[in-house]
């Protein structure tokens, strides 16, 4: 058995949380798995919307085993001798950094995004040899045992039907302060979206059920239509801290998500969602949304859903979210959703399986 590794993992904020959110959960991971881990971020302010109590300060600071600290010390660090480098998203390490390298023996990763492209199970662990000298190994998370895997903590299904057997109402109201519970037979919907989402065809599809519904919308609400109107109830929620995001998704029937771990974490609730995929140049996200839909084998209106959802088409939300929710397509949406998150459960982890290769590659050196 050979002892811990050191990582050093680096995180460049593009935009929106994602980044940061994706690199802090496999930092904490990692540490949990016995691992010395540095954390080198450029925004270190987008990662305390997420982690509270991080304070801002340059020399960092050492949070669940992780030793978070601002980007700029990294150009004066050295890489950790044997070690693990892992480059998040192709975010281009500093230069002096990445020269001494190659005296240093490190194993370089880098850390891609989430994707269900059926090519990604052809690239993931492949080596490139860089301009160093040092080869980088393309890590790819996933969906299918060919891949990485998904973030996941050991614990997290456990914690999620424990969560569940409570009371919805108490836990609801403990996690945002709301001073009233959601009716007993409300549906309750989760709403994590891109501003250009078609709020207008969400509005109508909700307002138009003979159902209560509570729309939560965390931290700044999204402008636009929405609007109390019949049953339907917008309510503003506070931006909850990362580690207590999953009970809010386990408190909804129903998560509208977005970007990368939101729909993760999503998928591990089990439950149906909505995802509203990060956009790309060319409109190469069409393609990796139809990837995943053709994995998700949800039912047909679902896909039709999240199609409308993506294209921001108002007129097919508002007609495809009420058909989504009727019966019996409601019902083989939920069991569907329960199905795919025993199906993805079953395997590796992605920070222990980026563990694993990490040690396989050092003992075939
Ligand atoms: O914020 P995002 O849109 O991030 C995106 C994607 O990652 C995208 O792929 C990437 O290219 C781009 O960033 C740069 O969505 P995502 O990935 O879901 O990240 C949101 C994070 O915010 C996630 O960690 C969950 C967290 N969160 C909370 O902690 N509390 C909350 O109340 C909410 C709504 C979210």
């Amino acid at each position: 058995m050979s002892g811990p590794l050191s990582f050093d993992l680096f995180c460049r904020v593009v935009d929106n949380f994602g980044d940061a959110g994706v690199c802090w959960r496999l930092a904490r991971r990692l540490a949990s798995l016995g691992q010395p881990v540095r954390l080198w971020i450029d925004r270190p302010d987008v990662l305390a919307q997420l982690l509270p109590s991080l304070i801002l300060r340059p020399t960092g600071q050492t949070l669940e085993g992780v030793r978070v600290a601002p980007w700029n010390q990294a150009e004066q660090a050295m890489p950790p001798r044997g070690g693990v480098v892992i480059e998040a998203f192709a975010c281009a390490l500093p230069t002096a950094y990445e020269a001494a390298m190659a005296g240093r023996d490190c194993l370089w990763i880098n850390l891609e995004y989430l994707s269900a492209e059926p090519w990604v199970e052809d690239c993931h662990g492949l080596p490139s040899l860089q301009a160093n000298g040092v080869p980088k190994f393309f890590f790819f998370p996933g969906f299918t045992r060919a891949t990485g895997g998904l973030l996941r903590e050991p614990d997290l299904l456990t914690r999620c039907k424990t969560d569940q057997a409570r009371d919805r109402g108490q836990r609801l109201q403990a996690l945002t302060g709301l001073l009233s519970a959601p009716p007993a037979d409300a549906l309750c919907i989760l709403l994590f979206c891109y501003p250009d989402a078609p709020l207008a065809g969400l509005q109508s599809a909700l307002a138009s059920l003979d159902r209560p519904v509570w729309l939560l919308t965390p931290g700044p609400r999204p402008s636009g239509p929405l609007h109390h109107q019949n049953g339907l109830q917008v309510i503003s929620i506070p931006f909850v801290p990362q580690a207590r995001f999953d009970e809010l998704l386990w408190c909804c029937d129903l998560n509208f998500v977005r970007g990368e771990d939101s729909l993760v974490r999503a998928l591990w609730a089990g439950t149906p969602l909505v995802w509203q995929i990060y956009r790309q140049a060319q409109e190469a996200h069409l393609e990796k949304l139809e990837a995943w839909l053709d994995q998700a084998r949800w039912p047909g209106t679902a896909a039709d859903l999240i199609h409308a959802w993506n294209q921001l088409d108002n007129d097919a939300v508002a007609r495809t979210l009420p058909a989504a929710l009727r019966e019996p397509v409601w019902s083989d949406w939920r069991a569907r959703s329960l199905a795919w998150r025993t199906a993805l459960s079953v395997r590796p982890d992605l920070g222990q399986d980026l563990l694993d290769f990490c040690l396989r590659k050092r003992q075939t050196r």
